[in-house]
């Protein structure tokens, strides 16, 4: 089933910053918003100006790069943060309430007649003043609201007649695949609104939600870079690209530079001061690692039988562990290979035996093995290998 029209909004400038360990300075901004630019996402979502006199400024700053991503501006429903926002000149205004009992309760204390005519007010205004700016609602905590008090939400926001589109934000990663297909497919059939989704991870549905929201009829996906956010964070770019790759690799490779995503990725774990997880999509240090022996003899054949992308899209390549126990006799092959040594099938196996029982002994490293197949090698007459230092004993 082919992806229908999408956009990524990316919210690393905004979410982001709310991550524990974000302390973006304006240079660090402006770094990551070029890179995102150059990535090709089609949104960039900034810290609402009216946050800090920097933040403003910030704003200010990223919309003088002229990158071809649309910048948005996230605030509260609030005048005074509308009032900013319009004055930030950012093309794009992000507004976002709760409507949860949660929130109802112990945030803004609106039921749910006021938080509707607080969102008319706020959307109204925004829609006189800058009548060209993409305006986007969001219900905050939308899974942990009651349905009804959700749609009558949304739905008189859609009857202003003013917003472009509707966000659904599961704020606390609590929802699962099949309530965000459900919820956005409704929405989706009774309002005129494009459809936005900001999920969290707190429960590792980030990325599936994304995709059942895309597959509902959402039209616009937030992520982050490495998935950053407040707590554990939302659906990591880098993440959500993979799973798109395997379900449309022509599309998702026209629309952006997959091979800016490691440099993206490593960027940000920079700038705050982390390491890229080993295990992060893609860009980890262990995404294309093959160990096993019955892996690493398929993947030498065909790379495909353990490798749904195509490390070669993205700038990688993959990597063969050939030191340890579970090692095959074709990744020892590839090594003897690689040190231009001949050995026969059955010499392979035999050095294979004795990696092997060396590896059950203690933990080996690749000189271990070039040593051993040396050390066949050698204690053949005659010597059959080409000029390597240590096979000619030196
Ligand atoms: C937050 C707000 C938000 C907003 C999402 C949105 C969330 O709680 O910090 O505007 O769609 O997760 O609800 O990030
Ligand atoms: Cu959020």
């Amino acid at each position: 089933m082919p992806l229908g029209p999408f956009y990524i909004v990316d919210t690393t400038l905004r979410e982001g910053e709310q991550f524990i360990h974000a302390h973006f300075t304006t240079d660090d901004k402006i770094r990551i918003a070029t890179a995102l630019d150059r990535f090709g996402v089609e949104y960039i979502e900034l810290t609402n100006p009216a946050t800090s006199p920097k933040s403003l400024e910030d704003v200010r700053a990223i919309l003088r790069l002229g990158l071809r991503s649309k910048v948005v501006v996230h605030i509260r429903c609030h005048r005074d943060d509308a009032l900013r926002a319009i004055d930030s000149g950012a093309p794009g205004i992000s507004v976002f309430l709760g409507v949860s009992p949660y929130l109802r309760r112990f945030s803004h204390g609106l039921d749910v007649e006021a938080v509707i005519d607080r969102a008319a007010e706020v959307l109204t205004l925004i829609r006189t003043e800058a009548p060209h700016v993409e305006l986007r609602f969001s219900t905050e905590d939308t899974f942990r609201s009651p349905w009804a008090d959700v749609f009558r939400v949304y739905l008189a926001v859609d009857r202003l007649g003013v917003v472009n589109r509707l966000g659904v934000a599961d704020t606390v990663g609590i929802a699962t695949p099949w309530q965000v297909y459900s919820m956005v497919r409704t929405l989706r059939r009774m309002t005129r609104a494009d459809i936005e989704f900001h999920g969290h991870d707190d429960t590792g549905c980030a990325v599936a939600n994304a995709l059942a929201a895309l597959r509902a009829g959402a039209t616009h996906i937030n992520t982050t870079v490495l998935g950053i956010g407040e707590r554990v964070g939302i659906t990591p770019l880098g993440g959500f690209i993979a799973r798109l790759y395997t379900l449309d690799r022509d599309l998702v490779r026209r629309k952006y530079n997959l091979a800016l995503l490691p440099e993206l990725d490593r960027m940000v774990a920079e700038i705050v001061g982390l390491e890229v997880p080993f295990n992060n999509y893609v860009t980890g240090s262990a995404a294309f690692a093959h160990k096993a022996g019955v892996h690493t003899k398929a993947v030498l054949h065909h790379p495909a039988v353990y490798e749904v992308l195509d490390p070669t899209d993205f700038g990688l390549s993959r990597s063969i562990a050939i030191a340890h126990r579970l090692t095959g006799w074709h990744a020892i092959r590839l090594r003897a290979n690689e040190l231009g040594l001949d050995l026969t099938d059955e010499e392979i196996r035999q050095v294979t035996a004795q990696v092997k029982a060396l590896a059950d002994e203690r933990p080996i490293t690749l000189e271990d093995v070039d040593e051993a197949l040396y050390r066949w090698v050698q204690a053949r007459v005659p010597v059959s290998v080409t000029s390597r230092g240590r096979a000619d004993g030196g």
